[in-house]
């Protein structure tokens, strides 16, 4: 029922009493919950003096759950007692009633019913009477209809022990008439409209008060993966180191920029189809520097700039393969031969922040594709102090202040280290990262002038992610089996505290 319409039941009610109403019988009179009473008291409080309603705490007696359902379907005695036929009942088979074994045992002290222990066929029981009153279901029928105080103290405490009434303490109205009291509540206008105010008929109106402690409607919008969070605080952190975004808006790269370029000789086992997604179609790349690319394929092969090469067949074949990259350092490829076609060479700092995707097995923490994060650092002299001092002033900014370095090897770095941390949480060191100093063989082919040498490092995005949003699976992450509701809840992303 509308809460306008129990104001008006409520109003006339008032009406015709003299002195108080108690909300609490008012409801049980208009067969209402009690609830809906004290709404329609607390909208006509807001509209002015029509009431006067003063709170009052009551003891009030309530059903439980069971009582609702005996005082609907009767006491479980009363519904052993319909269920046993003119010949009577097999014990056994009574007790397997629903009601069987509460009811059995109230209707025999009710004598209501007998058991004849010697009844051929085993233990069968009787009615001793024609009928019976269902006293239980009729006193709870009162308490529903408000009448508890129609039933004496023993009476009560008798269903309370039986646990089919219990006595609460609610807050109730004393429901007076106002000052201003009238049987018509005008619904209080809620907007001001133009045509009130050029007809003039606002005049005539009572207005809603304004309530200034409401909230706002939140406003819709769009949420940020946290993936997307942390990749925004990986970017302010490279960004306020000076380095620059490298373009990684491809995610198919031929094998010659993802493994050649960076001296990745073509029988490694990272270029097998086990560990790397080969295209289709389209199946080949076909543009390439060629020049660039003849001195690429001399040093695999044959070897140069001091060193001897892989000694192989190096085929162009090979090389043209398309490929979903499986490491950002494609990207830095390309970028590192675009800076050695300047006229002159001049430092540089990139980093990249992108998907790449590799043929792996999957765990809770590995799908077949990853966000990497790599840092690029060209200059002459790049030493292996200044990769470790990068990476200190790097992962400082993450919040993480001890930092390993374990010798590593990786195809297109030499020296290499994994950066390992110490995580207080778990009480152990754990990898953080791979680092490395670009090979001569991958940087001189591309034309940088000699002297001139390239530190670099990479990790993923997805694992700090999970470590910062306390996620264990990574299918909790990303996949199409993520709760969206994660997305909206997770919070802000500080990497650094
Ligand atoms: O991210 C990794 N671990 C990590 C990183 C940050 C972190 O943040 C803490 C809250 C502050 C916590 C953990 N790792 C690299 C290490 C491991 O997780 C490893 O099991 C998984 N690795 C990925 C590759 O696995 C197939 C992480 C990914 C990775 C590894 C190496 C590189 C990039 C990503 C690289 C590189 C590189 C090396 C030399 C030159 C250029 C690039």
């Amino acid at each position: 029922m509308a809460e306008s319409r129990v104001s008006e039941l409520l109003l006339q009610r008032l009406e015709s009493q003299d002195g108080a109403l108690e909300s609490l019988a008012v409801a049980a009179e208009l067969g209402l919950e009690h609830q809906q009473v004290v709404g329609a008291v607390k909208s006509l409080q807001s509209l002015g003096e029509l009431i006067d309603a003063e709170q009052r705490t009551a003891k009030h007696w309530e059903l439980t759950d069971e009582g609702k359902e005996i005082a609907r379907e009767g006491s479980h005695e009363a519904r052993v007692f319909q269920s046993i036929p003119a010949e009577g009942i097999v014990q056994s088979e009574l007790m397997n009633l629903p009601s069987g074994k509460v009811g059995f045992s109230k209707a025999m002290s009710n004598k209501w019913i007998r058991l004849d222990k010697n009844a051929s066929g085993g233990p069968r029981i009787f009615k001793v009477v024609e009928c019976v009153v269902d006293s239980v279901k009729e006193k709870l029928l009162l308490v529903l209809q408000g009448k508890a105080d129609h039933l004496d103290e023993k009476e009560k405490n008798e269903l309370k022990k039986r646990k089919l009434l219990s006595e609460v303490t609610i807050k109730t109205y004393w429901i007076r008439k106002g000052s201003a009291f009238t049987t018509t509540v005008a619904k209080p206008e809620t907007d001001l409209t133009p045509e009130m105010i050029s007809s003039g008929s606002w005049r005539g109106k009572k207005f809603k008060a304004y309530n200034f402690d409401a909230l706002g409607v939140m406003p819709d919008s769009g949420h940020l993966h946290p993936l997307l969070k942390v990749r925004t605080q990986f970017r302010q952190i490279f960004l306020e180191m000076g380095f620059t975004e490298m373009p990684t808006n491809n995610f198919i790269e031929s094998s010659f920029w993802n493994f050649d370029a960076l001296f990745q000789p073509q029988q490694h086992p990272a270029r097998d189809q086990h560990d790397t997604f080969f295209l289709l179609d389209p199946a080949e790349a076909t543009e390439f520097p060629m020049d660039y690319l003849e001195r690429v394929k001399k040093v695999h092969s044959e070897g140069g700039y001091g060193s001897q090469g892989y000694q192989y067949d190096w085929s162009i074949r090979e090389a043209q393969k398309n490929l979903l990259r499986t490491h950002t350092t494609a990207v830095s490829a390309r970028m590192l031969y675009q800076l050695a076609q300047q006229e002159h060479f001049t430092p540089v700092k990139y980093f990249s922040i992108d998907r790449v995707f590799r043929n792996e097995s999957l765990d809770a923490t590995h799908l077949a594709e990853f966000h990497q994060i790599e840092g690029v650092v060209a200059d002459y002299g790049m030493t292996l102090g200044n990769l470790m001092g990068v990476l200190k002033e790097f992962f400082h900014k993450l919040g993480i202040t001890r930092l390993r370095f374990k010798p590593a090897y990786n195809p297109y770095t030499e020296p290499s280290m994994e950066v390992f941390s110490y995580h207080e949480g778990l009480r152990k060191w754990v990898e953080v990262g791979n680092s490395g100093v670009f090979r001569p063989e991958m940087l001189l082919p591309m034309g940088l002038p000699p002297g001139v040498s390239v530190i670099a490092w990479g990790l993923s995005l997805e694992r700090p992610t999970m470590i910062k949003y306390g996620i264990n699976n990574i299918r909790e992450l990303v996949g199409h089996k993520v709760n969206l509701q994660m997305v909206y809840d997770s919070p802000i992303c500080r990497l650094d505290s």
